[in-house]
């Protein structure tokens, strides 16, 4: 079995210090949790970034700062800024990271309910557009599924030449409009895509650890982090994305996986490894 890879979701976009005072808005904040998590074990870092006040942007500028901020202290990590955004931003508002140098971003499989009035969009016609963007800049897409209708729609496209194999995908469980979170949704979710594609699980809430725990068995790879759950244990709020990620490798140890470095998850995704 491969080694594991771990993702830390550091600071989301809708998550807010009344949530958990530990999540980052400022540079320095981004740059703690980044170390925190990578210290523990993440390979790879999934970036949104805030202004100072906890607003929510896409703004190449500030991905710039933070990628630079979070690089001059741990210059291997991975780090795969967000497209997604904010609910309600534009297509070009989003796409703003990848004008910059990144390795991978996400790439955001369909629309879906996102609770209240809230829709996440993502029609096909923009799908194909953030696709075929990140095929021009050599940027590897992490390919975000709600549901499972997502990874069929992302496999359609691949035969139309908007993503290329090897997939790489990311089964965000447990949204309150996406799929569920039990043992079950995962076992669909997880037969569903091509053989040779890798994915990695994102539970959401309550579902982080069971899931996690179910990819490390499976040979997949877990993401954690302050975007999808605040919580260490019921009731106990994390003191860190690092604490969270430290919950996944003690996980993965008493399970016999061990864990991948940066280097070794270039290799993993088939992404060129640094110079
Ligand atoms: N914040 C959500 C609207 C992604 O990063 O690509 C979108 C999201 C997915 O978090
Ligand atoms: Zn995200």
């Amino acid at each position: 079995m491969e080694k594991l890879i771990i993702t830390a979701a550091i600071c989301g976009a809708e998550v807010l210090k009344e949530h958990n005072p530990a999540v980052p808005y400022t540079v320095n904040e981004i740059v703690r949790e980044a170390k925190s998590a990578y210290d523990a074990g993440a390979s790879i870092i999934h970036l949104h970034v805030r202004y100072d006040d906890g607003t929510p942007t896409q703004d190449k500028a500030r991905f710039k700062e933070c990628i630079d901020a979070i690089k001059a202290v741990i210059p291997d990590v991975i780090i795969m800024p967000s497209t997604g955004g904010a609910v309600g931003m534009t297509n070009d508002e989003r796409l703003q990271p990848t004008e910059l140098d990144i390795e991978m971003a996400t790439l955001d499989c369909g629309t879906c309910n996102f609770g209240g009035d809230d829709v996440f969009t993502n029609t096909e016609n923009t799908i194909k557009y953030f696709g075929q963007r990140m095929l021009e800049k050599g940027i590897k897409p992490e390919l975000e599924v709600f549901d499972k209708s997502m990874i069929d729609m992302a496999l359609r496209l691949s035969k139309k030449g908007y993503i290329q194999a090897p997939f790489h995908f990311d089964f965000v469980m447990g949204v309150n409009g996406g799929i569920g979170g039990d043992l079950r949704d995962f076992v669909f979710m997880r037969g569903s895509i091509p053989q040779g594609a890798t994915y990695t699980v994102a539970g959401i809430g309550r579902y982080e650890f069971p899931l996690a725990a179910a990819a490390i068995i499976d040979g997949g790879n877990v993401r954690v982090g302050f975007e999808d759950n605040v919580y260490l244990e019921k009731g106990v709020l994390a003191k860190s994305n690092g604490e969270l990620v430290a919950k996944v490798v003690r996980l993965a140890k008493e399970l016999g996986r061990e864990i991948a470095n940066p280097t070794e998850a270039r290799q993993i995704l088939g992404i060129k490894p640094l110079i």
